[in-house]
């Protein structure tokens, strides 16, 4: 039986775990990170690209923003098309200057995972925690099952970072939160392709045929997404049929798709998850184990660094200022960020996909949205600050 003692124990090497992980060692508080998957596996799932202007200055803060600064792309704006009818939104301009960044969320994995390993940290992958117990206690555990072996962390604190389908959610007892569940009747369908962007910033477009995105990776990569029904099957999608669709719905007058060869697709469903406690006891739970939105508004990854923001501060009131002041509060903390991006989540979500016939009453709500939209600055602006994200001291009201 292999023991291991530290102050933070942590569940899941993704975004939230690693940031986590980064952010208490800056602050001089030990933890160590136990990862279901492999490495390999870890570090080669696609998902986000967006990130925003808080999670950038997180990254940079915590010194590991060198490569993201070359690699990642700046953008100053988004484009919202509809009917084929296109909408500058230049969200640097109506925020003061607030931006954000295309960079992948592998990369970001990536970078914090070698700095982490190797500064000698302790990160164990292919090592899933099967149980959390005594979290009502001060000497939490997580038992796990490393190569075979059990583990078990004893810990001060457990902070659970270990996406939808972790233990971190499961173990907490259930008359401790309310949830809240939306599944949409439809998914994304999501590709890489070696092609140059054809876009400079990112396109959301509704089309009658439902929803596309172009965005990007590269100057030579691009990642693009349509909406497809409920149920779809990748094998119904050729690449010849991916992007005459993908033309199609992004199509406006004078400018068209450039194709390339695809190298990576898959079918995500679409759903907003929500608990109204984040903590039982000494049991935290950070990012996807704690939330999920639909990926429109390009939120999921942003709210998991906020998150651990708040877990931070919470830890070093506990460990340095004698304080338990912000732990209490890390929940309602928490929860107010989160609550405003399903709003806004649910919002592009809503306002872009196909949720019933072309023509319909909520077809002719969405086009009404969309041209306030066009001739509105304060509809504008406040698409604007939600997509940028809002600062930390907005919320401190
Ligand atoms: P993750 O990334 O799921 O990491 C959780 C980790 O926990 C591990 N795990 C366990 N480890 C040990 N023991 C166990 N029992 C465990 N059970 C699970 C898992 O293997 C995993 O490694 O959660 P985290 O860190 O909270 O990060 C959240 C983000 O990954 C997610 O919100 C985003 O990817 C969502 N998202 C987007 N977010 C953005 O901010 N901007 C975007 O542009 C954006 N685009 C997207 C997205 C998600 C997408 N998909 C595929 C759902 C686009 C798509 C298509
Ligand atoms: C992405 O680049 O993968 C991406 C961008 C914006 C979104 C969702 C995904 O809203």
């Amino acid at each position: 039986m292999k023991i291991i003692k530290t102050q933070v124990g942590i569940i899941g090497a993704g975004p939230a775990g690693l940031t986590l992980a980064h952010w208490l060692k800056q602050q001089g508080i030990s933890s160590v990170i136990i990862e279901l998957r492999s490495r390999e596996y870890v570090e080669g799932r696609v998902r986000a690209g967006l990130l925003e202007q808080n999670t950038v200055d997180i990254i940079n803060q915590l010194g590991l923003g060198g490569r993201m600064q070359k690699e990642g792309i700046v953008h100053d704006g988004v484009y919202l098309s509809f009917d084929q009818e296109r909408v500058h939104v230049p969200f640097a301009e109506l925020t003061g200057g607030r931006q954000i960044t295309i960079y992948g969320q592998q990369e970001v994995v990536k970078d914090l995972t070698d700095d982490w390993l190797e500064a000698g940290e302790q990160l164990y992958f292919e090592a899933g925690a099967h149980k959390i117990t005594d979290f009502d206690t001060d000497s939490p555990k997580i038992h796990f099952t490393d190569e075979g072996e059990e583990g078990i962390i004893e810990c001060d604190f457990v902070a659970a970072c270990d996406g939808f389908h972790g233990i971190g959610r499961k173990t907490m007892p259930q008359d401790s939160y309310r949830s809240y569940d939306i599944t949409y009747p439809f998914g994304w369908l999501g590709i890489l392709a070696h092609v140059a962007p054809s876009t400079d910033e990112l396109i959301y477009a509704y089309h009658e045929n439902g929803f596309a995105l172009h965005s990007l990776r590269s100057e030579k990569v691009s990642r693009l997404y349509l909406q497809v029904n409920d149920g779809d099957h990748i094998d119904n999608w050729s690449d010849d049929r991916i992007w005459e669709e993908l033309s199609l719905r992004l199509g406006t007058e004078g400018w068209s798709l450039e194709s390339g060869p695809i190298f990576d697709k898959s079918i995500t469903p679409m759903r907003s998850h929500m608990i109204d406690n984040l903590r039982a006891g000494r049991l935290f739970l950070a990012g996807d184990a704690a939330h999920i939105v639909p990926p429109t508004g390009g939120k999921g990854l942003n709210l998991a660094v906020a998150d651990v923001k708040h877990l931070v501060d919470g830890f070093v009131g506990y460990y340095k200022n004698n304080s338990t002041e912000f732990l209490e509060n890390y929940t309602e903390l928490a929860l107010r960020r989160i609550w405003r991006a399903q709003d806004f989540s649910n919002f592009m979500t809503t306002l872009l996909h196909k949720q019933d016939e072309h023509g319909s009453f909520t077809y002719k709500l969405q086009k009404a949205k969309f041209n306030y939209l066009k001739m509105s600055k304060a509809y504008k602006t406040t698409i604007a600050e939600n997509y940028v994200g809002l600062p930390f001291e907005s919320y401190e009201f």
